[in-house]
């Protein structure tokens, strides 16, 4: 091996007459303009020096390539466009393998495919994820793929976003062969060598034939069309996706590579493209809390969950689905079992559904235990409390795991609310305790809210941290304080859609104009999922400490009264056929919103969709800028993600302050200011968002590391 020039991004070596050119720019290999430019060099050399017959490229590390850089984009680009590199591999007059490891995706695959063959090692894993991006795969891969494998398959590739593993992308031809190891520089070479000895030609992908049978790729095209337009409404790249395929069918491959890269410049400009990026990096960035940079996190082998209820079992799911050893503790047998049996539902369902097998379910299931001793946590090393929201109960949970956990065992509390400094002040180790919030279904939910308690060690936050990436969820750090992050804001904007609901708004029409925002659901049907018991209790538990001066809407307690809870009592704000889940709206709910407004004394108005969203959104936005400089939230960064993990927030428009910058933080506030002519209490701006406006700042620039 020769190498052939220093460069510290695309790496050169002579393997006899193969130019091997590996891809060198950890940690996924991202496509920058510094790793387009040098491979364009590495082409240009290839081409012209004559002892060499073929190239190979490969990936450094441990990804052939994961896309083009991310970061780079709403910058200026900067040269050569990976487009111009893909089809110079594609005219290389001599043949070019891909070998490919770890993942190539997006720019990634899309650089194999301008190769004339392609490898990989039987772990590779293949996608376009463009899409989850609101973007499309702009460096050919829309005109190269269908051309490779059909319309429906290149389409199924990039609408979904999926990755598919080597088997699968070879079945579909997108790559020509598996590698019989896992050394993919030797398998690489050896491939390359075989293709030689057979003088195998500079195959370009752009003359593949997948796409001749025109009237099957239109019926695949528009079956497409017509599922984008009803699974991806709100959304902007799918169609784009769509036409740029139905290109690739109906003009040439020049042609329809120029169609595509419009199409591209479209989907770049979209808000929803700088959402979905933001959303992207945010959920990464939180898992960077400041504890896990001064800590190591303890070691999690076995774990105990207190509590074998709807919480309870979810969350030892959680911890099964890790491949953790679960110990569960109830206060009796009936209960135990009842646990036992919420657990075994789960995997049951996956048995039914052919997820898993009968083995697999066994095998899971045997690293669960019980016992209505907390004896059986001696050996613990970490203890999720998920009993009864009531802070004598919880106490007396953390009482006996003061007396039974080892040294050094974490303890934890699933509370959503209850002050989690008051339960670590009541045992001899509150340095050991931390708030674990899990949003149920826990073992479905991505968010969990670390709660940190003010005596709590920086090694039990890390531990926390590093929980949640062996459960593969999302974890935001929050401080004390009652709702932490999600259910603090949750009850601002949910009091704001009451307001509107008094003031003349029907619940339907607010449920609607939110799901017409994006959210899968509005907040009276949230209500009626989650059960309407659970908000009436909080109200009632505030009733004491809560601000007579401060306007409270009534209607949902007259609801309540009635013991209508929604789904579960099969009425609530909706009405629901027989345990459907579809509600319908109730009349007799109507005639009590007229009541109440009656008693209030209010003459209704009418609400535009546009008013119902711009209160709704003022409300989310401004109890979120208060967490934030509450210092509850590190940073608006943290509360977007929790909002899109955790409340359905659209994902596409990258959280509540994302949004407030899209929209314009001086908008926002405008809002506020008009909405606290009628309610100055309610609608107090937040300092914060004064601030930045005076300042002239958006929320983003608060979200550099904490
Ligand atoms: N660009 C820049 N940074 C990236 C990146 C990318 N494409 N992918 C990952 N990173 C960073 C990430 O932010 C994190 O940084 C670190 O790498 C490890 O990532 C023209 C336009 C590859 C499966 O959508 O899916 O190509 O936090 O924590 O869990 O048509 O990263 O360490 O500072 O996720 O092992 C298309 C996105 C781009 C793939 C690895 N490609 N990446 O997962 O590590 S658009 C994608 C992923 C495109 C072309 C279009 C995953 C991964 P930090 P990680 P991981």
């Amino acid at each position: 091996m020769i190498p052939v020039t220093p460069s510290d991004v695309i790496k050169r070596e002579l393997h006899g007459r193969v130019l091997v050119v590996r891809i060198d720019n950890p940690p996924v290999n991202a496509l920058s303009a510094r790793v387009r430019n040098e491979l364009q060099l590495a082409f240009e050399a290839a081409e012209a020096d004559a002892t060499v017959d073929a190239v190979l490229l490969i990936g450094a590390g441990r990804a052939f390539a994961g896309g083009a850089d991310i970061r780079e984009f709403g910058k200026l680009p900067k040269p050569p466009a990976l487009p111009d590199v893909c089809n110079q591999i594609e005219a290389c007059g001599k043949p070019v393998v891909a070998a490919i490891h770890g993942v190539a995706l997006g720019g990634g695959l899309e650089l194999a495919l301008a190769a004339h063959y392609r490898i990989a090692v039987s772990g590779a894993k293949f996608g376009l994820p463009e899409v989850t991006l609101g973007l499309l795969p702009g460096s050919g891969g829309t005109q190269r793929a269908p051309r490779l494998v059909g319309a429906k398959a290149a389409l199924d590739l990039m609408l979904s976003g999926r990755h598919i593993g080597a088997k699968d992308a070879h079945a579909l031809g997108l790559i020509d062969e598996i590698a019989s190891t896992d050394d993919v520089l030797a398998d690489g070479l050896a491939y390359t060598q075989r293709l030689l000895a057979a003088h195998a030609p500079a195959r370009r992908t752009r003359d593949a034939r997948a796409l001749a049978d025109r009237t099957s790729s239109r019926a695949a095209i528009e079956a497409a069309r017509a599922d984008a337009a009803k699974k991806t409404r709100h959304l902007f790249s799918p169609m784009k996706i769509v036409d740029a395929v139905q290109a690739a069918l109906e003009m040439s491959f020049d042609d329809g590579l120029r169609h595509e890269r419009q199409l591209f410049l479209q989907c770049l400009d979209s808000p929803q493209r700088a959402g979905l990026v933001h959303a992207f990096f945010a959920e990464r960035e939180v898992q960077k809390a400041p504890e896990t940079r001064k800590a190591k996190p303890r070691a999690i082998t076995n774990v105990g969950v207190i509590g074998g209820g709807t919480m309870g079992a979810g969350i030892a799911v959680a911890l099964l689905d890790a491949g953790l050893p679960v110990t569960m503790i109830e206060r009796d047998d009936a209960s135990l079992l009842r646990g036992g049996a919420l657990v075994e539902k789960v995997y049951d369902r996956l048995v039914e559904k052919g997820r898993m097998s009968l083995e697999e379910k066994a095998d899971v299931l045997a690293r669960l235990s019980g016992s209505t001793s907390y004896d059986a946590l001696d050996k613990a090393d970490l203890v999720i409390e998920a009993v009864f929201e009531d802070m004598a109960v919880k106490k007396a949970v953390f009482a006996e795991l003061d007396r039974v956990c080892k040294r050094g065992a974490v303890l934890a509390t699933n509370t959503s609310y209850l002050d989690i400094d008051a339960i670590a002040a009541s045992i001899s180790r509150p340095a050991d305790v931390v708030g674990l919030h899990f949003f149920s279904p826990a073992n479905v939910m991505k968010l969990l809210e670390v709660v940190v308690p003010s005596k709590a060690s920086a090694d039990v936050i890390a531990t926390a941290f590093d929980l949640a990436k062996k459960l593969r969820k999302v974890p935001v750090r929050a401080g004390v304080c009652d709702g932490f992050i999600g259910n603090r804001v949750l009850a601002i904007y949910r009091a704001a859609a009451d307001h509107m609901m008094e003031d003349g708004a029907s619940p339907y029409q607010i449920d609607r104009a939110v799901r017409d925002f994006g959210f899968p659901m509005g907040p009276f049907q949230v209500s009626d999922l989650a059960g309407g018991d659970i908000g009436w209790a909080t109200r009632k538990r505030r009733a004491a400490t809560r601000d007579p001066k401060m306007r409270y809407v009534q209607i949902a307690d007259r609801i309540c009264e009635r013991g209508w809870f929604g789904q579960k009592t099969g009425r609530g704000f909706y009405l629901y056929a027989e345990g459907g889940r579809t509600g319908q709206p109730d009349p007799e709910v109507e005639a009590i919103i007229m009541d109440e407004r009656q008693r209030a004394g209010i003459t209704p108005r009418t609400f535009s969709d546009d008013e119902i969203m711009r209160r709704y959104m003022a409300a989310m936005i401004n109890e979120g800028a208060n967490v934030v400089h509450e210092g509850i939230a590190l940073r608006p960064l943290d509360v977007d993600v929790t909002f899109v993990h955790g409340y359905g927030f659209p994902r596409h428009r990258g959280g509540p302050m994302k949004y407030a910058d899209t929209v314009g933080l001086a908008n926002v506030l405008a809002d506020i200011r008009e909405f606290a002519k009628d309610d100055p209490l309610f609608w107090k701006p937040s300092p914060l968002i004064v601030d930045l406006v005076e300042r002239g700042a958006t929320l983003a620039s608060l979200n550099q590391s904490a």
